[in-house]
């Protein structure tokens, strides 16, 4: 009774314009899960009712992806193989009654399920991933969001190697069976879509704690890991406390179960996922502990934690209708966790750092031929849109409606959201009415963010009138063409602005006759708007976009003498950092031009000028000066230019550090000692901003690569008690040009932490995205290494990915063996893990933005791709990147 498979034919695009209500809802389910390595069974027992809302007489169409069906029962008879058809995985019965049970038993195979979705085994336990479509690989189901039904699970299982057996809900009953064997029972009382259901089975141990919720309850809180991980979960603890704490202050949110279970995993597609009660994390988003995770992956479990805690309401008690509006729970999810971390952090670094990331990558894809708006309306597979478009580009959506709204009233909405919407699957049009309801304002013309792809550019102008006394600004904004998106509208833009005074103050905005204070925000909703400012007695410089209110690109043609201003003076601390990038900016760009004429290089004195006040000022926040102290990215450089040389834009950002360093040897110096701290390591806010800031001084320092700095650094390495300064000095030794001083400090460190996995990560990726030559033939080594698996996702990401995203004149290499070595393993891994092969491939999809020799040698790897039986994710990318 297997499935019959067709040949493969072309995968289809599905589309939200053909969005239809269920036929069918799911009252109750009971699964029934006996786990085994190769031969799990699970009988599932449906209560089925027809939806009154849809056509009569319609078939029953549940999915199922290779099942292998060994039982099929309809109200308690077994139905003939004429009754129903398997294939396509569809699994069809023509002639149903209205309400009925359907009882299935399948078999199914975790241990050989590499792709990672549904049921599968990672090293001895036993987990799932079900979001998006993975439950319909493990039983026959509805597999779509908006049928939400009531789980009961029983598990199964053998007692000595699988001694905890978790699901959803509370655990309802257990016990003991023959053979060995046990089982336990859960039953979650809410109801829920099933890519929500998470079920997990293991020899685990568990940290636990307690919380009580704002009304009294107390939550019995629990992090699973395997035993040598028991030491690795306070941090995670402490963040998942601290988010329920926030999460009722700030939103009036509740949890609601008595239980909330973490469990680690290591073979792990994504992040983290938001199971109804039980969090299945990738172990890197979960596990943090001094002396082995450093404090970015510190801060990155506070954070992971809380977007998978705060899905408890914006996801799971609201869910989505369709997976169009991933957004929906997403990026409101991700704004939530941004002003969480914010919150426990310095917010302000939090916000550059977020913005770092759009303005790269989010831009980068927008650019790109995989640009998609924030609800897309078409999608062939859905795992390929779980992107930054999705997640922080509409996080900045949310964050829109929120400054449009105002804090108290922004509450009155989500509140309203919330309440309206409990227990239901909901599209963005809802959350917008919320968003309109409250604050009375039109919200039609914003709608287009969620529909139009591509990134905004704002090109701003500014006349200043002295007789007149006037200001008068100049927006216009203009968005360029996507794939399938030549025409766009003007947006509904809201651009937060001052104007800075010649004695560095913000000026009162008088516009129209209206007193606005010395700050406003602009609605920018014609292609060209002007405003003018009346009684300006200097001619001011225009801070626009403050705190980055709107996820655009905004052009304005300041000096550099304005922006060294604006650096100083700016009551804006996000535009103060951003007028030293846009400072930074020009000074590299004119050294990428002197290197394409081959002229001797000069840095800007300007830029070292800025720098030298920043090293001898008194900025008081430690982790703002670092960043102000960061020159922008090679990917942020890249994102700059059409046509991108990325030789020159290394070459380039390469001298100004050293020059940098050359002309402030002292300032850095002394900045670096001054910063070394007395007392325990601790994973807070102020010793992070000194780590942070005394690693970039030292970073500086060792672009010379003197003798001082390198017993310096050598120095850090040996004495560091923690993991922060540890490998903040090993990547140093690592990317030195001599590649001696790099080797022996490997090597222990490869050799002490053989044992760990997650710091094992670290030690692959720091080796690769060595700027070096020879980087390439390092990773051709190190894949040959016993502990690397292409099985394993954060393996690929830490060697493959970080050398594709991170070395980026090594993955570009002149010769083409950087796209050739990606193409080489994008084609084995579309067999293993199609998810994975899709999202490593993106690099490659960009070749449009590089100069010509090198489109065709991408082009080719592509063309070369495609020629394999392609999963329909690889397919989709592939495709588009080849019609560009
Ligand atoms: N919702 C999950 C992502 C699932 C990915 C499916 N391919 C994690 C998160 O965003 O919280
Ligand atoms: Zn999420």
């Amino acid at each position: 009774m297997n499935a019959i498979q067709p040949e493969a034919a072309q995968p289809q695009a599905i589309y939200l314009k053909d969005y239809q209500a269920p036929a069918f809802w799911v009252d109750q389910v009971k699964l029934d899960v006996a786990l085994d390595d190769h031969q799990t069974r699970v009988i599932s027992t449906l209560s089925l009712r027809r939806n009154d809302q849809r056509e009569a007489g319609l078939p029953l169409v549940l999915n199922g992806q290779g099942l292998t069906l060994k039982r099929i029962e309809l109200a308690g008879q077994p139905l003939a193989e004429t009754d129903y058809q398997y294939q396509e995985d569809l699994l069809t019965v023509a002639r149903v009654p209205d309400q009925f049970t359907l009882v299935t038993e399948v078999e199914i195979d975790p241990a050989n399920n590499t792709a990672l979705e549904g049921l599968y085994k990672s090293n001895t336990m036993f987990c799932t991933q079900c979001e998006a479509e993975g439950f319909r690989r493990i039983t026959f189901f509805p597999d779509r969001p908006d049928v939400l039904t009531r789980f009961t699970t029983r598990i199964e299982a053998d007692q000595q190697r699988f001694p905890i057996l978790l699901s959803n809900g509370n655990p309802i009953e257990r016990g003991e069976l023959d053979n060995g064997r046990h089982f336990v029972t859960w039953e979650d009382p809410f109801p829920k879509p099933c890519y929500l259901f998470a079920l997990v089975g293991g020899n685990l141990q568990a940290v636990k704690d307690t919380f009580t919720t704002m009304s009294g309850r107390e939550v019995a809180l629990e992090i699973w890991v395997e035993p040598e991980n028991l030491h690795k979960c306070d941090h995670a603890m402490r963040s998942l406390k601290a988010s329920m704490r926030w999460d009722e202050q700030t939103y009036g949110r509740e949890y609601d179960l008595d239980i909330f279970m973490i469990v680690a995993v290591n073979d792990f597609n994504m992040g983290a996922m938001e199971n109804k009660g039980l969090n299945i994390f990738n172990s890197a988003c979960v596990l943090a502990e001094p002396k082995s995770e450093t404090d970015a992956a510190f801060q990155r479990v506070e954070g992971v934690v809380g977007h998978e805690y705060f899905h408890n309401w914006s996801g799971n008690r609201v869910t989505c209708r369709d997976w169009f509006q991933l957004s929906l729970k997403e990026g409101f999810t991700v704004y939530r966790d941004q002003s969480f971390s914010a919150d426990m952090n310095s917010a302000p670094v939090k916000r550059i750092e977020d913005v770092a990331m759009l303005r790269t990558a989010q831009f980068a894809e927008d650019a790109g031929p995989t640009a998609h708006p924030v609800r897309p309306d078409h999608y062939i597979e859905i795992n390929n849109f779980y992107t930054l478009t999705i997640y922080e580009k509409g996080a900045e959506v949310v964050r829109m409606m929120a400054e449009l709204l105002g804090r108290e009233r922004f509450r009155q909405a989500t509140d309203l959201y919330f309440e309206r919407h409990d227990g239901e699957a909901a599209t963005v049009e809802d959350f917008v009415a919320c968003m309109a309801e409250v604050s009375e304002l039109d919200f039609s013309q914003f709608m287009r963010w969620y529909h139009q792809a591509g990134t905004p550019k704002i090109e701003a102008s500014g006349h200043f009138d002295a007789d007149a006394r006037t200001y008068q600004l100049t927006l216009r904004q203009h968005t360029p063409a996507t794939p399938g998106q030549a025409d766009k509208l003007p947006l509904h833009i809201p651009v937060r602005m001052g104007l800075v005074g010649p004695n560095g103050h913000d000026l009162p905005l008088e516009l129209n006759g209206e007193q606005l204070g010395t700050e406003t925000v602009l609605h920018l909703r014609e292609a060209e708007q002007t405003f003018t400012f009346h009684n300006i007695a200097a001619e001011p410089v225009p801070s626009l976009l403050r705190g980055f209110s709107a996820p655009v690109k905004l052009a304005f043609d300041y000096s550099r003498e304005q922006l060294a201003f604006l650096m100083a003076h700016d009551s804006d601390g996000f535009n103060r950092w951003d007028a030293g990038q846009r400072l930074a900016v020009l000074a590299l760009q004119h050294l990428v031009n002197q290197i394409q004429a081959n002229e001797p290089l000069q840095l800007d004195p300007a830029l070292i000028e800025a720098t030298r006040t920043l090293l001898n000022g008194e900025m008081t926040d430690k982790a703002v000066l670092a960043e102000m102290l960061r020159l922008p990215s090679e990917a942020y450089l890249a994102e700059q230019y059409e046509q991108v040389d990325v030789d020159a834009i290394h070459k380039a950002r390469s001298f100004a550090r050293k020059a940098l360093a050359d002309a402030l040897y002292d300032d850095f110096l002394r900045l670096y000692k001054v910063n070394q701290r007395v007392g325990d390591y601790a994973p807070e806010a102020n010793q992070i901003a000194e780590r942070s800031l005394k690693n970039t001084c030292l970073g500086y320092l060792m672009a010379r690569e003197d003798e001082a700095t390198i017993a310096l650094t050598q120095e850090q390495f040996n004495c560091a008690d923690n993991m922060t300064d540890q490998r903040a000095a090993l990547t140093l030794l690592a990317h030195a040009e001599d590649p001696r001083l790099g080797a022996e400090p490997l090597r222990r460190f490869g050799e002490s932490w053989a044992h760990d996995p997650l710091v094992m990560d670290q030690w692959f990726s720091l080796q690769v995205t060595r700027p070096q030559a020879d980087a390439l033939d390092r990773l051709k080594m190190l894949m040959a290494h016993p502990a690397f698996s292409l099985k394993n996702p954060n393996r690929v990401r830490a060697l493959i990915g970080a050398f594709v995203g991170q070395n980026r004149v090594n993955f570009h290499r002149q010769d083409g063996q950087g796209y050739q070595l990606l193409a080489d393993v994008v084609i084995e891994l579309n067999r293993l893990n199609p998810q994975i092969a899709a999202r490593l491939v993106i690099p490659l999809t960009r070749w449009k933005r590089m100069t010509s020799e090198r489109q065709d040698m991408m082009k080719a790897q592509l063309e070369r791709i495609r020629q394999e039986s392609l999963s329909p994710d690889l397919f989709e990318i592939i495709e588009k990147a080849l019609a560009a």
